[in-house]
Protein backbone atom coordinates (compact mmCIF):
# COMPACT_ATOMS: atom_id res chain seq x y z
CA UNK A 1 0.00 0.00 0.00
CA UNK A 2 1.50 3.24 -1.30
CA UNK A 3 2.22 6.11 2.10
CA UNK A 4 -0.14 8.63 2.14
CA UNK A 5 1.18 11.93 1.57
CA UNK A 6 2.36 14.28 3.79
CA UNK A 7 1.81 18.21 4.37
CA UNK A 8 2.41 20.67 6.93
CA UNK A 9 0.03 23.93 7.69
CA UNK A 10 0.18 26.58 9.54
CA UNK A 11 -0.78 30.12 9.99
CA UNK A 12 2.21 32.78 10.10
CA UNK A 13 3.32 34.90 13.31
CA UNK A 14 0.67 37.96 13.97
CA UNK A 15 -2.07 35.89 12.56
CA UNK A 16 -5.13 34.64 14.34
CA UNK A 17 -7.29 33.72 10.82
CA UNK A 18 -6.81 30.05 11.01
CA UNK A 19 -10.81 29.30 9.78
CA UNK A 20 -9.98 28.87 6.29
CA UNK A 21 -7.10 26.81 7.34
CA UNK A 22 -9.05 24.48 9.25
CA UNK A 23 -11.41 23.69 6.50
CA UNK A 24 -8.69 23.32 4.06
CA UNK A 25 -7.47 20.50 6.50
CA UNK A 26 -10.08 18.82 6.88
CA UNK A 27 -10.68 18.45 2.86
CA UNK A 28 -7.17 17.38 3.00
CA UNK A 29 -7.25 14.51 5.31
CA UNK A 30 -10.65 13.40 3.73
CA UNK A 31 -8.63 12.95 0.42
CA UNK A 32 -6.26 10.59 2.29
CA UNK A 33 -3.48 13.23 3.18
CA UNK A 34 -1.68 13.14 6.46
CA UNK A 35 -1.90 16.73 7.76
CA UNK A 36 0.69 17.96 10.39
CA UNK A 37 -0.79 21.18 11.82
CA UNK A 38 1.27 23.93 13.51
CA UNK A 39 -1.52 26.38 14.20
CA UNK A 40 -1.73 30.01 14.26
CA UNK A 41 0.99 33.03 14.91
CA UNK A 42 3.84 30.70 14.01
CA UNK A 43 7.13 32.07 13.15
CA UNK A 44 9.00 30.90 9.93
CA UNK A 45 11.50 29.15 11.90
CA UNK A 46 9.49 27.31 13.83
CA UNK A 47 8.00 25.96 10.97
CA UNK A 48 10.95 25.14 8.74
CA UNK A 49 11.90 22.97 11.77
CA UNK A 50 8.50 20.89 12.00
CA UNK A 51 8.45 20.19 8.32
CA UNK A 52 12.19 18.93 8.11
CA UNK A 53 11.39 17.26 11.52
CA UNK A 54 7.96 15.79 10.16
CA UNK A 55 9.97 15.15 6.73
CA UNK A 56 6.80 16.63 4.81
CA UNK A 57 6.40 17.00 0.74
CA UNK A 58 5.28 20.61 1.44
CA UNK A 59 4.17 23.70 4.06
CA UNK A 60 0.98 25.22 3.00
CA UNK A 61 0.67 28.50 4.58
CA UNK A 62 -2.95 30.44 4.80
CA UNK A 63 -2.35 34.25 5.49
CA UNK A 64 -3.91 37.04 5.70
CA UNK A 65 -1.89 39.64 8.14
CA UNK A 66 -0.70 41.55 5.12
CA UNK A 67 3.04 39.95 5.07
CA UNK A 68 2.87 37.32 2.95
CA UNK A 69 5.82 38.45 0.64
CA UNK A 70 8.49 38.52 3.12
CA UNK A 71 6.99 35.50 5.36
CA UNK A 72 6.72 33.14 2.52
CA UNK A 73 10.12 34.11 0.74
CA UNK A 74 11.67 34.00 4.54
CA UNK A 75 10.31 30.46 4.83
CA UNK A 76 11.82 29.64 1.69
CA UNK A 77 15.25 30.53 2.37
CA UNK A 78 15.31 28.87 5.81
CA UNK A 79 14.63 25.25 4.32
CA UNK A 80 16.93 26.22 1.26
CA UNK A 81 19.51 27.34 4.39
CA UNK A 82 19.11 24.13 6.22
CA UNK A 83 19.31 21.76 3.48
CA UNK A 84 15.65 21.01 2.31
CA UNK A 85 14.96 23.17 -0.42
CA UNK A 86 12.93 19.95 -1.88
CA UNK A 87 10.17 20.46 0.79
CA UNK A 88 7.52 23.21 -1.30
CA UNK A 89 5.32 25.83 -0.45
CA UNK A 90 2.36 26.73 -1.72
CA UNK A 91 -0.73 28.50 0.45
CA UNK A 92 -3.50 31.61 0.06
CA UNK A 93 -5.04 34.19 1.51
CA UNK A 94 -8.10 35.25 0.07
CA UNK A 95 -8.51 38.94 0.82
CA UNK A 96 -5.12 39.88 0.70
CA UNK A 97 -2.96 38.34 -1.59
CA UNK A 98 -3.15 39.90 -5.02
CA UNK A 99 -2.11 38.78 -8.37
CA UNK A 100 0.55 40.94 -8.32
CA UNK A 101 2.16 39.67 -4.96
CA UNK A 102 1.67 36.17 -5.87
CA UNK A 103 3.82 36.51 -9.07
CA UNK A 104 6.52 38.33 -6.87
CA UNK A 105 6.09 35.41 -4.37
CA UNK A 106 6.86 32.59 -7.13
CA UNK A 107 9.71 35.02 -8.13
CA UNK A 108 11.12 34.00 -4.72
CA UNK A 109 10.54 30.28 -4.69
CA UNK A 110 7.13 29.92 -3.42
CA UNK A 111 5.47 27.13 -5.84
CA UNK A 112 1.96 28.25 -6.01
CA UNK A 113 -0.66 30.83 -4.47
CA UNK A 114 -4.78 29.90 -4.39
CA UNK A 115 -6.91 32.89 -4.61
CA UNK A 116 -10.71 33.60 -3.32
CA UNK A 117 -12.93 31.41 -4.88
CA UNK A 118 -10.57 28.49 -5.49
CA UNK A 119 -12.47 25.15 -4.67
CA UNK A 120 -11.78 22.77 -2.45
CA UNK A 121 -11.25 20.13 -5.00
CA UNK A 122 -8.48 22.05 -6.78
CA UNK A 123 -6.60 22.34 -3.90
CA UNK A 124 -6.85 18.86 -3.33
CA UNK A 125 -6.56 17.68 -6.57
CA UNK A 126 -3.01 20.00 -6.35
CA UNK A 127 -1.62 18.41 -3.71
CA UNK A 128 -1.86 14.86 -4.91
CA UNK A 129 -0.72 15.92 -8.45
CA UNK A 130 2.72 17.99 -6.97
CA UNK A 131 3.25 16.81 -3.82
CA UNK A 132 2.60 12.45 -4.09
CA UNK A 133 5.68 11.44 -5.46
CA UNK A 134 8.36 10.01 -2.75
CA UNK A 135 11.19 12.51 -2.95
CA UNK A 136 14.82 11.24 -3.82
CA UNK A 137 16.77 11.19 -1.14
CA UNK A 138 18.81 14.41 -0.41
CA UNK A 139 22.49 14.98 -1.75
CA UNK A 140 23.87 16.30 1.83
CA UNK A 141 21.87 15.19 4.82
CA UNK A 142 22.08 17.05 8.19
CA UNK A 143 21.39 15.48 11.21
CA UNK A 144 18.17 15.71 11.44
CA UNK A 145 17.48 15.99 7.75
CA UNK A 146 18.91 12.43 7.73
CA UNK A 147 16.71 11.17 10.72
CA UNK A 148 13.35 12.64 9.46
CA UNK A 149 14.03 10.57 6.18
CA UNK A 150 14.73 7.00 8.10
CA UNK A 151 11.61 7.37 10.32
CA UNK A 152 9.84 8.06 7.04
CA UNK A 153 11.62 5.25 5.27
CA UNK A 154 10.29 3.09 8.38
CA UNK A 155 6.72 3.81 8.27
CA UNK A 156 6.65 3.33 4.65
CA UNK A 157 8.29 -0.73 5.50
CA UNK A 158 5.72 -0.69 8.18
CA UNK A 159 3.25 -0.29 6.08
CA UNK A 160 4.19 -2.51 3.20
CA UNK A 161 5.44 -5.00 6.12
CA UNK A 162 8.81 -5.09 4.73
CA UNK A 163 11.82 -7.16 6.43
CA UNK A 164 13.86 -3.58 7.35
CA UNK A 165 10.70 -2.55 9.66
CA UNK A 166 11.43 -6.16 11.55
CA UNK A 167 15.09 -5.50 11.79
CA UNK A 168 14.48 -2.38 13.46
CA UNK A 169 12.57 -4.04 16.25
CA UNK A 170 15.29 -5.83 17.80
CA UNK A 171 17.27 -3.75 19.71
CA UNK A 172 15.38 -2.55 22.84
CA UNK A 173 17.74 -3.88 25.51
CA UNK A 174 20.90 -1.46 24.14
CA UNK A 175 19.17 1.92 23.91
CA UNK A 176 20.61 4.83 24.89
CA UNK A 177 17.61 7.48 25.88
CA UNK A 178 15.26 6.75 28.90
CA UNK A 179 11.84 6.38 26.96
CA UNK A 180 8.66 7.18 28.74
CA UNK A 181 5.17 6.01 27.38
CA UNK A 182 1.96 8.64 28.20
CA UNK A 183 -1.47 7.44 27.55
CA UNK A 184 -4.94 8.11 28.20
CA UNK A 185 -8.60 9.04 27.38
CA UNK A 186 -9.15 11.71 24.71
CA UNK A 187 -9.16 15.24 26.49
CA UNK A 188 -7.36 14.64 29.84
CA UNK A 189 -4.38 17.18 28.28
CA UNK A 190 -1.64 14.62 27.89
CA UNK A 191 -0.25 17.04 25.41
CA UNK A 192 -0.16 20.15 27.27
CA UNK A 193 1.48 17.94 30.01
CA UNK A 194 4.24 17.01 27.50
CA UNK A 195 4.32 20.54 26.74
CA UNK A 196 4.96 21.39 29.92
CA UNK A 197 7.33 18.75 31.06
CA UNK A 198 9.64 19.67 27.83
CA UNK A 199 9.86 23.30 29.01
CA UNK A 200 11.35 21.57 32.59
CA UNK A 201 13.78 19.02 30.71
CA UNK A 202 15.42 22.22 28.62
CA UNK A 203 15.17 24.68 31.41
CA UNK A 204 16.73 22.37 34.21
CA UNK A 205 19.59 20.85 32.09
CA UNK A 206 20.51 23.00 29.29
CA UNK A 207 22.25 19.84 27.41
CA UNK A 208 19.62 17.74 26.63
CA UNK A 209 17.93 16.64 23.84
CA UNK A 210 13.93 15.22 23.44
CA UNK A 211 12.41 12.77 21.17
CA UNK A 212 9.06 12.96 20.96
CA UNK A 213 6.92 10.67 19.30
CA UNK A 214 3.47 11.72 19.22
CA UNK A 215 0.47 9.75 17.53
CA UNK A 216 -3.14 10.96 16.40
CA UNK A 217 -5.37 8.32 14.44
CA UNK A 218 -5.93 8.15 10.87
CA UNK A 219 -9.43 8.32 9.47
CA UNK A 220 -11.12 6.55 7.02
CA UNK A 221 -9.05 6.82 3.74
CA UNK A 222 -5.90 6.90 5.05
CA UNK A 223 -5.60 10.72 6.27
CA UNK A 224 -4.97 11.98 9.47
CA UNK A 225 -5.16 15.18 11.28
CA UNK A 226 -1.48 15.17 13.42
CA UNK A 227 -2.52 18.39 15.89
CA UNK A 228 -0.70 17.84 18.67
CA UNK A 229 1.72 20.27 17.43
CA UNK A 230 -0.73 22.95 17.50
CA UNK A 231 -0.82 22.69 21.24
CA UNK A 232 2.84 22.55 22.02
CA UNK A 233 4.82 26.13 22.40
CA UNK A 234 7.64 24.54 24.36
CA UNK A 235 8.44 22.02 22.13
CA UNK A 236 8.93 24.21 19.18
CA UNK A 237 13.04 23.70 19.98
CA UNK A 238 16.38 22.75 18.23
CA UNK A 239 16.70 20.42 21.19
CA UNK A 240 13.42 18.90 20.78
CA UNK A 241 13.07 16.46 17.80
CA UNK A 242 9.32 15.50 17.08
CA UNK A 243 7.56 13.41 15.01
CA UNK A 244 3.85 13.50 14.43
CA UNK A 245 2.77 9.73 13.60
CA UNK A 246 -0.87 8.39 12.30
CA UNK A 247 -2.18 5.37 13.40
CA UNK A 248 -2.19 3.79 9.81
CA UNK A 249 -5.15 1.47 10.62
CA UNK A 250 -3.76 0.13 13.79
CA UNK A 251 -5.98 0.10 16.30
CA UNK A 252 -4.69 0.21 20.12
CA UNK A 253 -3.09 3.52 20.35
CA UNK A 254 -0.19 3.19 17.95
CA UNK A 255 0.99 2.59 14.59
CA UNK A 256 2.73 0.08 12.96
CA UNK A 257 5.72 1.47 12.63
CA UNK A 258 5.80 3.43 16.90
CA UNK A 259 8.37 0.32 17.62
CA UNK A 260 10.86 0.74 14.72
CA UNK A 261 10.65 4.36 15.15
CA UNK A 262 11.35 4.69 18.76
CA UNK A 263 14.14 2.05 18.55
CA UNK A 264 15.58 4.39 16.39
CA UNK A 265 14.73 7.87 18.31
CA UNK A 266 16.27 5.94 21.23
CA UNK A 267 19.50 5.19 19.65
CA UNK A 268 19.91 8.86 18.49
CA UNK A 269 21.45 10.45 21.28
CA UNK A 270 18.15 11.52 23.03
CA UNK A 271 18.27 11.82 26.76
CA UNK A 272 14.77 11.00 27.08
CA UNK A 273 11.92 10.17 24.48
CA UNK A 274 8.32 10.29 25.04
CA UNK A 275 5.59 8.53 22.89
CA UNK A 276 2.07 9.75 23.48
CA UNK A 277 -0.36 7.64 22.34
CA UNK A 278 -3.67 8.75 20.64
CA UNK A 279 -6.43 9.14 23.10
CA UNK A 280 -7.35 5.58 24.20
CA UNK A 281 -10.04 3.75 25.75
CA UNK A 282 -11.14 1.25 28.73
CA UNK A 283 -9.22 -1.50 27.54
CA UNK A 284 -6.44 -0.66 26.00
CA UNK A 285 -2.61 -1.54 26.70
CA UNK A 286 -0.86 0.52 24.55
CA UNK A 287 2.79 -0.47 25.37
CA UNK A 288 3.97 -3.93 25.02
CA UNK A 289 6.12 -5.12 27.52
CA UNK A 290 9.66 -3.10 27.62
CA UNK A 291 8.46 -0.89 24.86
CA UNK A 292 8.80 1.92 27.47
CA UNK A 293 10.54 2.55 30.46
CA UNK A 294 8.12 4.34 32.55
CA UNK A 295 4.20 4.20 32.29
CA UNK A 296 2.13 7.50 32.76
CA UNK A 297 -1.95 6.94 32.23
CA UNK A 298 -2.96 10.91 32.55
CA UNK A 299 -6.58 10.78 33.59
CA UNK A 300 -9.53 13.37 33.46
CA UNK A 301 -11.48 13.61 36.89
CA UNK A 302 -14.54 13.66 34.94
CA UNK A 303 -14.49 9.78 34.19
CA UNK A 304 -18.06 9.14 35.27
CA UNK A 305 -19.26 7.22 38.10
CA UNK A 306 -16.78 5.33 40.71
CA UNK A 307 -17.19 2.06 38.48
CA UNK A 308 -15.88 3.29 35.86
CA UNK A 309 -12.03 3.17 37.18
CA UNK A 310 -12.60 -0.75 37.75
CA UNK A 311 -12.67 -1.44 34.37
CA UNK A 312 -10.03 0.81 33.18
CA UNK A 313 -7.04 -1.74 32.42
CA UNK A 314 -4.39 0.98 32.31
CA UNK A 315 -4.82 1.20 36.07
CA UNK A 316 -3.25 -1.45 36.98
CA UNK A 317 -0.03 -1.33 35.37
CA UNK A 318 0.88 2.56 34.63
CA UNK A 319 3.84 3.37 37.36
CA UNK A 320 2.01 6.67 37.43
CA UNK A 321 -1.27 8.35 37.21
CA UNK A 322 -1.65 11.41 36.90
CA UNK A 323 -5.06 13.36 37.44
CA UNK A 324 -5.20 16.47 35.83
CA UNK A 325 -7.38 19.60 35.53
CA UNK A 326 -7.74 19.31 39.36
CA UNK A 327 -8.90 23.03 38.99
CA UNK A 328 -12.23 21.04 37.52
CA UNK A 329 -14.89 20.79 40.88
CA UNK A 330 -14.61 16.88 40.89
CA UNK A 331 -10.88 16.54 41.63
CA UNK A 332 -10.46 15.82 44.91
CA UNK A 333 -13.17 12.99 45.03
CA UNK A 334 -11.55 11.78 41.91
CA UNK A 335 -8.53 11.71 43.28
CA UNK A 336 -9.08 10.23 46.60
CA UNK A 337 -10.94 7.45 44.52
CA UNK A 338 -8.24 6.74 42.25
CA UNK A 339 -6.04 6.19 45.13
CA UNK A 340 -8.26 4.05 46.68
CA UNK A 341 -8.43 1.97 43.58
CA UNK A 342 -4.48 1.75 43.47
CA UNK A 343 -4.45 0.45 46.66
CA UNK A 344 -5.92 -2.43 45.59
CA UNK A 345 -2.77 -3.35 42.96
CA UNK A 346 -0.85 -3.35 46.13
CA UNK A 347 2.24 -2.12 43.99
CA UNK A 348 3.98 1.13 44.28
CA UNK A 349 2.14 3.29 42.00
CA UNK A 350 2.43 6.80 42.45
CA UNK A 351 -0.75 9.62 41.69
CA UNK A 352 -0.03 13.17 41.12
CA UNK A 353 -2.50 15.90 40.81
CA UNK A 354 -1.94 18.32 38.03
CA UNK A 355 -2.77 21.58 36.40
CA UNK A 356 -0.76 21.59 33.29
CA UNK A 357 -2.67 24.47 31.09
CA UNK A 358 -0.95 26.78 34.50
CA UNK A 359 2.37 27.49 33.88
CA UNK A 360 4.76 26.58 36.60
CA UNK A 361 2.09 24.32 38.43
CA UNK A 362 3.38 22.47 41.10
CA UNK A 363 1.61 19.39 40.15
CA UNK A 364 4.04 18.99 37.04
CA UNK A 365 7.04 19.88 38.72
CA UNK A 366 6.30 16.56 41.10
CA UNK A 367 5.99 14.28 37.64
CA UNK A 368 9.03 15.89 36.63
CA UNK A 369 10.81 14.85 39.72
CA UNK A 370 9.64 11.66 39.34
CA UNK A 371 10.75 10.76 35.53
CA UNK A 372 14.15 12.36 36.36
CA UNK A 373 14.85 10.43 39.37
CA UNK A 374 13.43 7.37 38.95
CA UNK A 375 16.07 4.81 38.34
CA UNK A 376 14.20 2.70 35.88
CA UNK A 377 15.28 3.18 31.85
CA UNK A 378 18.02 3.69 30.15
CA UNK A 379 18.75 7.62 30.88
CA UNK A 380 22.71 8.25 30.93
CA UNK A 381 23.95 10.04 34.29
CA UNK A 382 22.52 13.67 34.40
CA UNK A 383 25.21 16.28 33.22
CA UNK A 384 26.77 18.97 35.24
CA UNK A 385 24.56 21.77 35.22
CA UNK A 386 25.48 25.44 34.53
C1 LIG B 1 -13.18 35.67 8.78
C2 LIG B 1 -12.30 36.88 9.01
C3 LIG B 1 -11.96 37.19 10.31
C4 LIG B 1 -12.35 36.35 11.50
C5 LIG B 1 -11.29 35.23 11.63
C6 LIG B 1 -11.85 33.94 12.21
C7 LIG B 1 -10.80 32.88 12.18
N1 LIG B 1 -10.63 32.20 13.29
O1 LIG B 1 -10.15 32.67 11.17
C8 LIG B 1 -12.27 37.40 12.62
C9 LIG B 1 -13.58 38.14 12.74
C10 LIG B 1 -11.89 36.87 14.02
C11 LIG B 1 -11.22 38.35 12.06
C12 LIG B 1 -10.42 39.15 12.82
C13 LIG B 1 -9.52 40.05 12.28
N2 LIG B 1 -9.38 40.39 11.01
CO1 LIG B 1 -10.19 39.40 9.58
N3 LIG B 1 -11.08 38.73 8.13
C14 LIG B 1 -11.88 37.68 7.90
C15 LIG B 1 -12.34 37.60 6.42
C16 LIG B 1 -13.74 38.21 6.39
C17 LIG B 1 -12.41 36.23 5.78
C18 LIG B 1 -11.13 35.37 5.86
C19 LIG B 1 -11.48 33.91 5.63
O2 LIG B 1 -11.38 33.08 6.55
N4 LIG B 1 -11.93 33.56 4.42
C20 LIG B 1 -12.39 32.18 4.09
C21 LIG B 1 -11.41 31.47 3.17
C22 LIG B 1 -11.77 29.97 3.08
O3 LIG B 1 -11.53 32.01 1.90
P1 LIG B 1 -10.41 32.93 1.25
O4 LIG B 1 -9.86 33.80 2.30
O5 LIG B 1 -11.01 33.58 0.06
O6 LIG B 1 -9.25 31.92 0.81
C23 LIG B 1 -9.26 31.24 -0.44
C24 LIG B 1 -7.86 30.95 -0.90
O7 LIG B 1 -6.98 32.00 -0.60
C25 LIG B 1 -7.50 29.65 -0.24
N5 LIG B 1 -6.61 29.62 0.88
C26 LIG B 1 -6.57 30.36 1.99
N6 LIG B 1 -5.60 29.93 2.81
C27 LIG B 1 -5.02 28.87 2.22
C28 LIG B 1 -4.00 28.01 2.63
C29 LIG B 1 -3.63 26.93 1.82
C30 LIG B 1 -2.57 26.00 2.28
C31 LIG B 1 -4.27 26.74 0.57
C32 LIG B 1 -3.90 25.62 -0.30
C33 LIG B 1 -5.28 27.61 0.17
C34 LIG B 1 -5.64 28.65 0.98
O8 LIG B 1 -8.73 29.10 0.23
C35 LIG B 1 -9.82 29.87 -0.20
C36 LIG B 1 -10.35 29.20 -1.43
O9 LIG B 1 -11.51 29.74 -1.92
C37 LIG B 1 -11.27 38.51 5.71
C38 LIG B 1 -11.78 39.25 4.50
C39 LIG B 1 -11.54 38.49 3.24
N7 LIG B 1 -12.44 38.59 2.35
O10 LIG B 1 -10.54 37.80 3.09
C40 LIG B 1 -10.89 39.47 6.83
C41 LIG B 1 -9.45 40.09 6.91
C42 LIG B 1 -8.48 38.98 6.52
N8 LIG B 1 -9.30 40.48 8.30
C43 LIG B 1 -8.67 41.56 8.41
C44 LIG B 1 -8.36 42.16 9.65
C45 LIG B 1 -7.70 43.52 9.59
C46 LIG B 1 -8.67 41.53 10.86
C47 LIG B 1 -8.36 42.07 12.27
C48 LIG B 1 -6.94 42.64 12.44
C49 LIG B 1 -9.45 43.08 12.62
C50 LIG B 1 -9.23 43.82 13.94
N9 LIG B 1 -8.81 45.07 13.86
O11 LIG B 1 -9.43 43.22 14.98
C51 LIG B 1 -8.58 40.84 13.17
C52 LIG B 1 -7.27 40.03 13.38
C53 LIG B 1 -7.52 38.73 14.06
C54 LIG B 1 -6.24 37.99 14.33
N10 LIG B 1 -6.07 37.49 15.56
O12 LIG B 1 -5.41 37.80 13.48
C55 LIG B 1 -8.25 42.13 7.07
C56 LIG B 1 -6.78 41.96 6.78
C57 LIG B 1 -6.20 43.19 6.10
C58 LIG B 1 -4.76 43.11 5.75
N11 LIG B 1 -4.04 42.09 6.05
O13 LIG B 1 -4.25 44.03 5.18
C59 LIG B 1 -9.23 41.40 6.08
C60 LIG B 1 -8.67 41.20 4.68
C61 LIG B 1 -10.54 42.24 6.04
C62 LIG B 1 -10.33 43.60 5.40
N12 LIG B 1 -10.62 43.75 4.14
O14 LIG B 1 -9.92 44.52 6.05
N13 LIG B 1 -11.21 38.27 10.75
Amino acid sequence: MASPIRILTAVPICDGHDSAINTINLEFIRHGIEVVYLGFHRYAGDIVRAAIQEDVAAIGISSYNGGHVEFFAEVVRQLKRRGASDIAVFGGGGGTITHDDASLMKGKGVDEIFFAGTSLTDMVDYVKKHYGKRRKSRAKLKPDLLLARKLTQLEDAAGKRSPRAKHQTSSIKHRTSKVIGITGPGGAGKTTLIDELVLRFLTQDRHSRIGILSHDPSVIGEGALLGDRATMINSQDDRVFMRSMATRGQAGGLSPATESCLNLLAHSGFDYVIIETVGTGQEALPFRRQLVDQTILVMNPDYGARLQLQKIVMLDVADIVVVNKTDLERAKAALLEIEQRLTQNKRKQQIVATVAKRHRDAGVDELYDLITQDGAGARPPRRERK
